[in-house]
């Protein structure tokens, strides 16, 4: 047996403290416990169940955003606040059992967006690594170290970490409103933020508008005399159009996963890794009433809805969904989705820090056996 299958096959509830921490209070001890304080020291016995769960223990709680109740909001901010005013114009998402930390889930932090036709805001710099998924509007831009491109509903965009960015609306647009995704609580946690603000609070734009995907967008092709020796895909624009292309391409030949279905990550062209160090997404599109089954693995994951309808149940909870709406599932939860449509195809857009999981050989993944795969709602 593995030490992964060890830890899955541990019988997790029952009540087996043998080895685990057991000391009961008494006068001598809690004296002696204030006399450690003293030296900013403790006793690992008073917090060790705490601080060693026997498995992942999120602070998080799955939480559904539902677009109809947060799009009306998200737009009366452009009557409240400018971009200059609030820096960027932004309803972010609070998982109430975040703690203080704006997390939409684990270390991830995510909110949404809107600007005005002709509006723009200033150009920044910070060790967070951002992602952006646009959701509704005509005529958003954004700007990453020069590359100016064009962004449309669907398209998922990146600003890694270290990079110049900043967004506005072209004069000829409509108001537009697109989703955050953010390391930030990560980077945080890790106490290694910085941020900077352009000397120029514009900056240039010094290559052709919508070069990364000129360059880099060519499925399995790769131009001749490039360089790239950054850390992040070279690709910035990752669009809707041949993502959803690609998806139905794998549907139409393969029988999917019995979790996800057809699934697909966004990749680095170069390395065909994660888009970014610490931030990693995925498109999945679920067949026309494809019911999944029950799994769970470590790592936090944000959802938005980019097609259709359909629910999840996530840790027993059932969250019925339509497009633009946003969900999480914390590490560890079990999760099972369904397209509840016979005839449409639903896609989710997801979010994640597999690449940090993944690179601290912290993945763990297991599938519900129970109840034929399928969780019990309200259980
Ligand atoms: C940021 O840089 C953006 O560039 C949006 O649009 C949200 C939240 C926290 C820190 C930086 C942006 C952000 C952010």
């Amino acid at each position: 047996m593995s030490q992964e299958e060890k830890y899955l096959a541990h019988d997790l509830y029952k009540e087996d403290i043998l080895g685990r921490a057991n000391v009961s209070d008494s006068p001598e001890l809690l004296a002696y416990y204030q006399e450690l304080e003293k030296y900013k020291t403790g006793a690992l016995w008073t917090i060790a169940n705490k601080i060693e769960p026997w498995q992942p223990q999120s602070a998080s709680v799955p939480v559904l955003w539902r677009y109809s109740d947060l799009r009306e909001h998200v737009i009366k901010s452009a009557d409240l606040v400018t971009p200059e005013q609030a820096g960027r114009r932004v309803v972010y998402l609070n998982n109430s059992g975040g703690k203080g930390m704006s997390t939409a889930v684990g270390l991830l932090y995510s909110g949404l967006q809107t600007m005005q036709p002709g509006e723009s805001a200033s150009a920044h710099a910070h060790s967070s690594s951002a992602l952006r998924f646009i959701m509704e509007g005509r005529g958003a831009y954004t700007i990453v170290d020069g590359q100016k491109m064009l962004l449309e509903e669907n398209d998922f965009v990146l600003t890694p970490n270290g990079t110049w960015h900043e967004h506005g609306v072209e004069p000829d647009g409509s108001q537009c409103i697109w989703q955050d995704g953010l390391d930030i609580p990560l980077v945080n946690t890790l106490e290694a933020s910085f941020y900077k603000v352009h000397p120029e609070l514009r900056q240039a734009v010094t290559e052709p508008v919508n070069s990364s995907i000129a360059l880099w967008g060519a499925p399995a092709l790769r131009p001749q005399n490039v360089g790239w020796d950054k850390p992040y895909s070279p690709l910035f624009r990752y669009q809707w159009g041949p993502t959803y292309e690609a998806l139905q391409r794998y549907a139409s030949i393969a029988e999917g996963s019995p979790f996800d279905d057809i699934l697909m990550h966004y990749t680095n062209p170069l390395t065909g890794g994660h888009v970014m160090p610490t931030l990693g997404a995925s498109m999945q599109l679920l067949r026309p009433g494809f019911v999944g089954k029950a799994h769970r693995h470590t790592g936090s994951f944000i959802y938005q809805v980019a097609k259709g309808q359909g629910y999840s149940i996530i840790n027993g909870q059932r969250f019925d969904w339509q497009k633009r709406d946003i969900f999480c599932v914390p590490s560890w939860a079990f999760h099972e989705h369904v397209n509840t449509s016979q005839t449409e195809d639903a896609c989710l857009f997801c979010f994640n820090d597999l690449p940090v999981i993944q690179a601290l050989q912290l993945y763990y993944e297991e599938a519900l056996h129970d109840n034929g795969g399928h969780q019990q709602v309200g259980g």
